[in-house]
């Protein structure tokens, strides 16, 4: 009798409706290779490896002003304390690396690389993930009866990059980043929570050896061990989240107005990351085509029609003037110094301020 319901048991833990727990792990594969993810794989749902480093990292204030980060760090690291229904999660990638000859513009340092961060100039990657691994989402709980379902794209709270490694998309590089073997790390993530505990991937091999590149190439000293990165000297938080003043003798930008991808432009592993998904990898609106000087003559009204969709609006109109004038007096451009003059008395302190700055930059010989 013992023995009848122990089979039972284990027939239950690995059948979900008609479905066994393989089917549903190939199924998803499959369906996320064709929704246009470069990877995907499946992570198991347990207090995270690097709980610690979290909670020291925001101890030592690397958290800046995003106090989101400081908030409920141990929830952070444990799906289960969010979601007690969670029993494994489904953890995809999409790539946006763009044209390949981009990669050789940017490796050069040349003026025509757009200044926004690669990962912003197509559209905004948390509509186009969502959408996409809601749609897995549907697909999934249309096959397994019962199934719940939590689709997250950056904003939840969860080690995104910890979660991917685990699901075997690639390793956590020195950068901090997300590095797939083939794609590098100019990948989005999301992941889909599920209530089904599906076999988890086993995770990949380090692929940083003894290579400091990124440690190097920060302008700013931002990364200041592996792995970690402190967020107070980053231009990636200093140009999106931070609604301060911007200070262009700290921060160094070159030429970008909207995060920074300097410590992946120059890891091996991305020299010859190309394509994406669409909608990410190609540019989205003017603002995905403009350059430093022609945002600095943006009204309210055409910053509001330049970047519908993207995910630059985040920083604000004035965030962004304030940063395009940081980047084009750290540039001396002197197509800059009309429109330049004219933002030195604008209403918000911050963009004046950054402006009258860049201007005695721009007319200084
Ligand atoms: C806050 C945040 C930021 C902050 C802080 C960044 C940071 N490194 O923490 C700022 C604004 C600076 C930022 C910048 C960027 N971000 Co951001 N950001 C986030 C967010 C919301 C949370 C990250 C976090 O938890 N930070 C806390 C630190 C402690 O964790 P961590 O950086 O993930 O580091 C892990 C490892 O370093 C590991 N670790 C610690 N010690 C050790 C030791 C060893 C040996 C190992 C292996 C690991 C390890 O522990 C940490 C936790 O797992 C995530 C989305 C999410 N919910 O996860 C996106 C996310 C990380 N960002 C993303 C992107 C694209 C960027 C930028 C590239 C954008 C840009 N071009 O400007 C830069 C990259 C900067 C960088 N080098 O990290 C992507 C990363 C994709 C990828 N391939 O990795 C994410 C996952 C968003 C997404 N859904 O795709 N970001
Ligand atoms: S994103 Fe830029 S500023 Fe931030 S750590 Fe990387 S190189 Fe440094
Ligand atoms: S530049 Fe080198 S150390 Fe940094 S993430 Fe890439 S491979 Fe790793």
């Amino acid at each position: 009798m013992l023995k009848r319901a122990m089979v039972l048991v284990r027939s239950f833990s690995v059948h979900w409706g008609m479905r066994s727990v393989q089917e549903i792990r190939e199924f998803a594969l499959r369906r996320a290779g064709e929704l246009g993810f470069v990877a995907a794989g499946v992570a198991p749902v347990r207090p995270a490896l690097h709980t610690e480093a979290l909670a020291q990292w925001v101890a030592q204030g690397y958290h800046a002003s995003m106090q989101f980060m400081a908030r409920d760090v141990r929830r952070r690291c444990d799906v289960r304390a969010a979601w007690p229904w969670a029993r494994s999660v489904l953890c995809l990638a999409a790539g946006y690396a763009g044209r390949a000859e981009d990669s050789d513009v940017a490796a050069a340092g040349r003026a025509e690389e757009s200044p926004i961060a690669r990962y912003a100039r197509g559209r905004d990657y948390h509509r186009v993930l969502k959408s996409r691994s809601r749609k897995l989402a549907d697909e999934l709980a249309a096959q397994v009866d019962g199934l719940q379902t939590l689709c997250c794209v950056d904003t939840a709270p969860l080690l995104e990059r910890e979660l991917a490694a685990a699901a075997g998309l690639g390793w956590i590089g020195k950068n901090a980043c997300l590095i797939h073997p083939q794609c590098g790390s100019y990948i989005l993530l999301a992941e889909i929570i599920l209530s089904v505990e599906l076999p988890a991937d086993a995770p990949r091999p380090d692929g940083c050896g003894d290579c400091t590149r990124c440690l190097e190439a920060c302008p700013n000293g931002a990364l200041v061990a592996p792995y970690v990165l402190d967020a107070r000297r980053c231009n990636s938080w200093a140009t999106i989240e931070n609604r301060g003043e911007l200070d262009g003798e700290r921060f160094k930008l070159a030429g970008q107005v909207f995060g920074c991808d300097l410590c992946q432009r120059v890891c091996p592993h991305n020299q010859k990351a190309a394509g994406g998904m669409e909608e990410l990898a190609q540019p989205h609106g003017q603002v995905g085509r403009a350059d430093v000087a022609m945002m600095l003559t943006w009204s309210a009204q055409e910053w509001d029609q330049a970047t519908r969709g993207s995910a630059v609006r985040r920083a604000g109109y004035e965030g962004l003037l304030r940063n395009a004038a940081i980047a084009a007096g750290q540039c001396r451009l002197p197509q800059a110094a009309a429109a330049l003059a004219r933002l030195a008395t604008h209403e918000d302190d911050c963009v004046a301020a950054a402006a009258r700055w860049a201007l005695a930059r721009c007319l200084r010989r």
